[in-house]
This record gives C-alpha cells, structure tokens and sequence, in this order.
C-alpha cells in the first residue's frame, strides 16, 4: 500500500518543472501515465546524450516510475482516447507553453464537462498578468523570481544558481497543490485548477530577501558583510556572497587542500551561542571575555578579521575534519560536497536518496530518489519508460479497448508505430 494508491495521472508534462512533479507522485504511488507526441516524445529523451542511441539522462533522472502512451491528440482517433482517458484519470498536469491545451481541444472547460472530479494542475511561467503568454525556462524564472538579483557577489553580475528552483522547485510546489486538491476532493467530489508559476514559485523560496528589503527602510543590514566593510546599502536587497541569510554570520572558508582541489572548502557559522567553543577551536581563548569580540554585536564589524582567523585554522584541516572537530562542539559547519562526492556519499546511498537504477538502453546509472521518506509508504524507483513502452497496456487495460477497436485505433495513427509490444 502506498500513500497514492489508485490516484491515476494523466501526465503531460516535458522538459524538467513538470515532469519533476509526477516523478514525486509517482514514487508515492499515483499511476502516472506520461502522453508523448508518436515518435517524438518528450523532447529531453534526445538532449545532452550521452549513450547514442538511449534516451538521455535529463529524460531517464526525471521520469523514473511512469507509464509511456504515445497519443497524437491533435487526430480525431486520438482526441476520443484522450477523452476516455479524461474520465478514467484522476488528476491532468501540463506544462505546455500557454494555450496549448486550447488549442488542443482540452481547455479547463472541457475537461470539467468530461469529468467534473478532474484536477487539472498546470506549471506556467508567470501568473495572470502582463507576461502570461511569454515562454519561460530555468534561469528566466530565476531572473525573474528575485534569485539572481540577490545571488553572488557584491559589486559582481547578477548570478543564477545550480539548484533547479525555478524547474524542480515548481514541481513540487505543483505537487503540493494536486495533494491538497485531492485532499478538498474528498469533502466536496469536485476537482478544480491547480496553478504553479514559476515566478512565483521562486519568489516564494525568496522570501527572507524579501524581509531584508523591508527591513532596509529600518538600517542598513548589520549582518551583511558589506555593512562590516563600511559599503553604503542602496534601495534593494543587495547580492551577499557566501553571507548566512540568518543573524549567524556564516561564510565560506578554504580548507586543507584547496590550492588543487575546486571543492576543499566548508561552510562555517560563527553562531553566538557557541561562541566560546569557536575560541577554543581556533586557539583564539582571550576574544571570549575581550569585549571587542564576545558579543555578536562588537564581533559585526570585525567580521572579515574573525572569518580570516578562522579560516587559518580551517586551512589546517580537511573539510570532514572540519566537521568532526565542529560537531561535538555543537559548531554548525557543512564541507562543500562535490557531486562526486554525492555521487558516492554511503548516507545518501543508505537513504535511497542516491540510487542506481538499469536501464535496457543505457545500462546503469545513478540516480536522485524520492527525498520525501514516508514511514508507511516505501519508494522503489523504477526505470523510466521508452517512448511508448505501456500503449497498448494503457489502451487495453485502462481503456478497454481490444480486437477490432483497438486495430481501429492502431491504424488510425494515433499512436504511431508500436514497437515490442504484445
Ligand atoms: N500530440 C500532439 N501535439 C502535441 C502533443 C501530443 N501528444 N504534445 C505536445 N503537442 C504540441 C502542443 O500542443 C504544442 O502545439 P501548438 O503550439 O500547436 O499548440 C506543441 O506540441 C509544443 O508544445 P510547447 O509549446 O509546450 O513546447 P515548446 O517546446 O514550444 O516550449 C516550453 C517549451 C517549456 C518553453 C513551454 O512548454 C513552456 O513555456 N511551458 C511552461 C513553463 C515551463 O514549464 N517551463 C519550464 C520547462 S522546464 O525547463
């Protein structure tokens, strides 16, 4: 038994914010059925290949679990299975550019008088308003969220950052909502539209520099490292660095190694509370009682000084030495981990958090898993689909079609030509 069970998903959803979103529900157990174009599919199976031949990583790392229908449903055959299908599912997800499903023939009207329990949930870039129709990836919804104009270096060009906010973040704030919509299903028996922008998706994981843009009407943001510098605040939350976004002051710090090595650095938190331990660790013991340096306060403006002291010390260690002599201090520090060192991490792997999954085409390769843990609801992480694996399945199975009608829809072209199946 999972946590979804018999919640069936009509998945149309490409590319990476939407397709992110029915990974997660398929891992909690929703039946998700990906519709792809007839010989074309998804357009990332052909991205960034790295196997000639098998379908990309971008595909296979975002569409573990799903079922794969190739449904041409601008055809007249494919239009009346995907209503079938309609009445069948449980819950529709698009991530089509705006309009599309109109165009289609599947505008939210539709879909209500087909089945008035659908729960039809949507990733679009912007919201209502005057970017609506505009196209939008990643690094636009980054820009556009107030990630960029906050992240990296004073003094240096807005930066986008590697974590897929804008993307994977949408997903799951798209999942959020089909999960609560089922939830209202349950009391009320009717669906209803599930909208996630990405703008505002991203805006929402930057609320804390929406804070210090207000809080800047009160002063200039002592924790900032610029206000240690002496550089004057202008009127927007301004980028920081490596700067804790909380009152800890924190930053990055080399550590043994770092000349030759990109990632031997640790994150380090000078946290008030632990203060004292943080003189000790650093063979600093007169800065605990000196008052220049025993409040966090007085420590504000010599910041640059402390964080260079520290890092002396740290230069001395490895970044998971770092973290063993931290810990038992109750020092909050973090080593910088490579995605190799992901890759291989025993916790991650334990966890099922890193997984290795085979695939016919590619072999093995690893893989993200479900980061939600459910103590009643256990993720496997199966392989992804090749276009069109489950057609006939979903036809026969879901939908009932078989003899004739099902040769009807076969040579209707509606879903292309099928290959290896039974
Ligand atoms: N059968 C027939 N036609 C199909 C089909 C199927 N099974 N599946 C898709 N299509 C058609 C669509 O109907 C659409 O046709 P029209 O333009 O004639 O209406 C067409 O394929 C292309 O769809 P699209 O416009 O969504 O795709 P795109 O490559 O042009 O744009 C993207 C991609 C991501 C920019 C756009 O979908 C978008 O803005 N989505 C919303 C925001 C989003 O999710 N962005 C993040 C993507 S992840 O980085």
């Amino acid at each position: 038994m999972t946590a979804l069970d018999g919640i069936r998903i009509l998945d149309f959803t490409h590319v990476q914010s939407g397709p992110t979103c029915t990974q997660l529900l398929a891992w909690l157990g929703a039946d998700v059925i990906k519709v792809e174009r007839p010989g074309v599919g998804d357009a990332t199976r052909k991205q960034l290949v790295d196997v000639p031949g098998a379908d990309s990583l971008y595909f296979t790392m975002l569409n573990h679990n799903k079922r794969s229908l190739t449904l041409n449903t601008k055809n007249e055959t494919g239009k009346e299975v995907l209503t079938r299908l309609i009445g069948e599912c449980d819950v529709l997800v698009e991530n089509f550019a705006p309009g599309a499903l109109d165009r289609m023939g599947f505008g939210w009207e539709r879909v209500q008088e087909i089945n008035p329990r659908m729960i039809m949930a949507s990733v679009k870039g912007f919201g209502p308003g005057k970017y609506e129709d505009c196209k939008v990836y990643e690094n636009v919804a980054q820009c556009a969220g107030g990630s960029a104009s906050t992240t990296g270096h004073l003094g240096d060009v807005p930066m986008v950052t590697g974590a897929q906010i804008g993307d994977s973040g949408t997903g799951l704030h798209l999942a959020l909502g089909i999960t609560a919509a089922l939830l209202q299903r349950e009391r009320s028996g009717r669906g209803q539209r599930v909208l996630a922008p990405m703008q505002d998706g991203v805006v929402n994981l930057c609320r804390v520099k929406l804070r210090d843009q207000q809080r800047l009407q009160a002063g200039p943001l002592a924790e900032y490292s610029q206000h240690g510098k002496g550089i004057p605040f202008g009127g927007a939350t301004p980028r920081a660095g490596n700067d804790s976004g909380g009152g800890q002051p924190g930053r990055i710090l080399k550590c043994k190694g770092w000349e030759s090595d990109p990632d031997a650095y640790t994150y380090f938190i000078t946290q008030a509370a632990v203060w004292k331990n943080i003189c000790d660790l650093i063979g600093k013991p007169e800065w605990k009682e000196d008052p220049d340096y025993a409040t966090p306060a007085a420590r504000l403006p010599r910041l640059d000084e402390i964080f260079a002291t520290v890092e002396e010390w740290t230069k001395t260690q490895t970044k998971f030495e770092v973290m063993d002599a931290c810990n038992p201090l109750d020092i909050p520090a973090g080593p910088i981990l490579s995605m190799k060192e992901i890759a291989e991490d025993e916790g991650l792997r334990r966890s099922g958090t890193i997984v290795e999954v085979d695939h016919p085409e590619r072999g093995r390769y690893i893989s993200v898993g479900c980061p939600i843990k459910l103590s009643d609801c256990k993720v496997e992480v199966k392989r992804s689909p090749l276009l069109g694996e489950h057609s006939i399945e979903i036809l026969s199975d879901i939908l009932g079609y078989s003899g004739d009608e099902l040769q009807r829809v076969i040579d209707s072209g509606a879903v292309g030509e099928l290959k290896d199946q039974g």
